[in-house]
């Protein structure tokens, strides 16, 4: 399928796409792929007063109602899946079988909302008053702004919006100026399932295209109470005390810097399979990828040169051909960021395998890597930084107390997983002495994470929670009410109050 196909399939206005302004290009072969239109900034203002409009009407459809909305979209997604995840893979090139995956996560998202559409309970508390009653209720908050990357360019935005939805809210999304297209054809989606519905107020979901100064007006917006932002640290140093300055609330997932400890117990098969995939797939550039590898010496010399004999058995070219496990990276930057991690390893004495630019004849303005593995000296303190690349260190180490303590000594707190059969070792790391991560695993890798569990991670990752569990109530506002239903007026804490 090329690109008019495509967008032809998911049914595009192909005119609109030759005449932007903004133009987008594949990361397969650097060609421009289209042509996207930037949202002025001087209408920003006017799309968040839209958007507090459709709050205004949607807040009050009941919960049920609106996930009828959401079951639609899913429905949508569900027809257009192959389409949508060939868009995904041309604009941010992760290979074919991880655009289905994502558009995937955005099917199972949607069914999660709808049956939380009819889950959003609150709480009853009792009182120390006679004749009372305390109620906790969970009410929409407002119009909730999406800041996506460009790594994962639908599902984190799903994940946001059906959730935000079913909770009464609106939405308007600024994703990553470099895959726009892919977010054209989402809301494109959505507002045709929202067609299908009469009780669907205009502008409830909006999309903003541009660069970071768009982004800013949205973040800055006090008419929007909640900014769920994907990103670099970096982007969240800026986002999260913009929101903050104007007291509002922050839904941070940003950088990873995630580790994998293999046991000397583990399966060693299953173990080699989760790194591959972990370090390798989305060619490192997933907030979950595998970056870090502490193997126990007893096993050393038997994974390690088995791992690096998996890597040589590893396609890397066009993700839109089936045998395709690596795609390219998303552009240039990212490739000489890879190239100045590699140096410093090096130069602190790592032993580099890979990491070579490949393809430069048949795609000379793309940029297809193999995928490194640097076997790092012994160090008190393991890589610091995440490098949006495949590069895995490997760390040796000797007892599993030591391991997780490297393993949580850097600034991010994303994912992380062990690989033992051993119960004591599996508990813990999982324990309150175990990984400080949000997310912890057991004999599986550190990304390809579900939807039914809550998504995030501590430290510089930001702190806040996505997608499942209790992640919804992030997207509304708790209300406490005390109601009297005595013919008394007797005070807390027993005070008189007599007049
Ligand atoms: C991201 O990379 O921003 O765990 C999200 C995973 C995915 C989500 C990653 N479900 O890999």
């Amino acid at each position: 399928m090329n690109a008019s196909e495509i967008f032809g399939q998911l049914g595009l206005d192909l005119n609109a796409l030759e005449n932007g302004d903004l133009p987008v290009f594949s990361p397969i072969d650097g060609a421009e792929i289209a042509t996207a239109t930037m949202t002025q900034s001087d209408s920003v203002a006017e799309i968040v007063a839209n958007s507090k409009s459709a709050f205004r009407n949607w807040r009050s459809v009941p919960a049920p109602k609106r996930g009828e909305l959401i079951r639609l979209f899913g429905n949508k997604l569900r027809e257009h899946k192959s389409a949508l995840g060939a868009l995904v893979t041309l604009e941010c090139g992760k290979i074919l079988q991880e655009g289905l995956g994502e558009v995937q996560e955005m099917i199972d998202i949607c069914d999660f909302a709808v049956g939380l559409s009819r889950q959003l309970y609150g709480l009853v508390i009792a009182s120390e008053r006679e004749g009372h009653r305390i109620t906790e209720t969970w009410q929409p908050i407002g119009p909730v702004g999406i800041i996506s990357a460009f790594n994962f360019p639908v599902a984190v935005w799903a994940w946001n919006t059906a959730i935000a939805v079913v909770c009464g809210n609106s939405v308007v999304w600024k994703p990553s100026e470099k895959t726009p297209i892919t977010a054209l054809a989402c809301q494109k989606l959505f507002l045709e399932a929202a067609s299908e519905l009469d009780y669907i107020p205009e502008h409830l979901s909006q999309v903003i295209i541009g660069s970071t100064e768009v982004g800013e007006l949205l973040v800055n917006d006090s008419r929007v109470p909640v900014i769920s932002a994907t990103g670099s640290c970096a982007m969240g140093r800026k986002v999260g005390p913009m929101v903050a300055q104007r007291f509002g609330r922050t839904i941070l997932e940003l950088g990873g810097n995630n580790a994998i400890i293999v046991a000397p117990s583990a399966d060693l098969d299953m173990a080699i399979r989760a790194i591959l995939f972990g370090a390798v797939g989305t060619a490192g550039q997933r907030c979950t990828s595998t970056r870090r590898l502490f193997v126990h010496e007893d096993i050393y010399e038997q994974l390690v040169p088995a791992l690096k004999k998996s890597y040589q058995g590893i396609a890397i070219g066009n993700p839109l051909e089936q045998s395709t496990l690596v795609g390219p990276l998303i552009g240039e930057q990212s490739y000489l960021a890879m190239q100045q991690a590699l140096e410093k390893a090096s130069s602190e004495g790592g032993i580099i395998s890979g990491g070579q630019r490949v393809l430069t004849d048949s795609h000379p303005n793309a940029f297809y890597v193999e995928p490194a593995i640097v076997e790092m000296p012994p160090a008190e303190r393991s890589v610091q930084e995440e490098t949006f690349a495949p590069i895995l260190y490997i760390y040796k180490y000797s007892d599993l107390e030591t391991a997780i303590e490297l393993q949580n000594n850097v600034p991010q707190g994303l994912s992380s997983a062990i690989f033992t059969n051993d119960l004591r070792e599996a508990a813990l790391f999982t324990s309150e002495c175990g990984s400080d991560c949000g997310l912890a695993n057991v004999n599986i890798g550190t990304s390809g994470a579900e939807i039914g569990g809550a998504f995030g991670g501590e430290k510089e990752t930001g702190g806040g929670r996505e997608s499942g569990s209790d992640a919804w109530k992030g997207y509304m506002r708790r209300s406490t009410s005390t109601l009297n239903y005595s013919s008394e007026l007797p005070l807390a804490q027993g005070i008189e109050f007599n007049f």
